[in-house]
């Protein structure tokens, strides 16, 4: 079975992990979840309960959540081609910390932002948000170039799935004016380089509704009661 990615639109942090399986090659199919209406409601609490995206329908038909275990459970598909590592090597540590490191630390530094945004905060409130959020957003953004040394992607010379799973957060900080990206150089190279990649192209079409040319094994969108009875259904 084809396995599915339930991303959210707009602006998912699920952008990454349809980045990945991109990159990956792997025959995948998509279904799009509005947010908040659909990913709270009653339908999509059966494929997560925590009603949140991204979740995957995995190629043996079993749900999983978690972008850090939606990644990993990937990456075992991308480690012949540099994407990902062998649990237990050096290779597969320094991914899972650079992939904790996103998930806690530079995810949430948004959400003071997110917060005013999605709860039309005004007035003190709204400024003491953005004041704390613009803050985390620097922090996390100084924290991050010096993790970086000065490479060309976030572990060494080659791409792995930390760099989808970046994109994917990165981008809010536009959506949010929450820095100058400038200020951290190496963040801001690697940022403008995966700007320009396919994949991140072809994600940013399929979250803005576009025809999207995909180079890799995109196979279509599935709506969700028909994902839902593929729950279970293994190939
Ligand atoms: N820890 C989860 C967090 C997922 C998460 O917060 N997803 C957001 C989108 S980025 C979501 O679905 N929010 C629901 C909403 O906006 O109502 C993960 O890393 O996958």
């Amino acid at each position: 079975m084809q396995p599915v990615l339930f991303y959210g639109v707009p602006e998912g942090c699920s952008f990454g992990s349809i980045v990945a399986l991109e990159w990956l090659g792997v025959p995948y199919r998509l279904c799009r979840i509005r947010m908040p209406e659909q990913v709270s409601g009653e339908v999509f609490r059966a494929i997560n309960p925590v009603g949140e995206t991204p979740a995957l329908l995995t190629s043996a038909g079993q749900l999983l959540a978690e972008s850090m275990a939606i990644l990993n459970h990937l990456g075992v598909l991308g480690i012949d081609k540099g994407l990902a590592y062998p649990q237990g090597s050096r290779g597969f540590d320094r991914l899972n910390a650079m992939l904790a490191f996103l998930n806690t630390s530079f995810f949430n530094a948004f959400s003071p932002l997110w917060h005013a945004l999605e709860h039309g905060a005004e007035g003190i409130e709204k400024d003491v948000l953005t004041r704390y959020g613009r803050e985390k957003v620097a922090k996390a953004h100084a924290d991050l170039e010096a993790m970086l040394r000065g490479r060309e992607w976030l572990l060494g010379d080659e791409r792995t799935l930390a760099d989808a799973y970046f994109i994917g957060i990165a981008r809010w900080a536009e959506v949010h004016d929450a820095i100058d990206r400038r200020q951290f150089p190496g963040l801001d190279r690697l940022f403008r380089r995966l700007q320009e990649d396919p994949a991140v192209r072809f994600a940013q079409a399929i979250e803005h509704g576009e025809r999207a040319q995909g180079g890799g094994g995109f196979a279509g969108h599935v709506g969700l009661d028909d994902a839902l009875r593929l729950v279970g259904h293994e190939a």
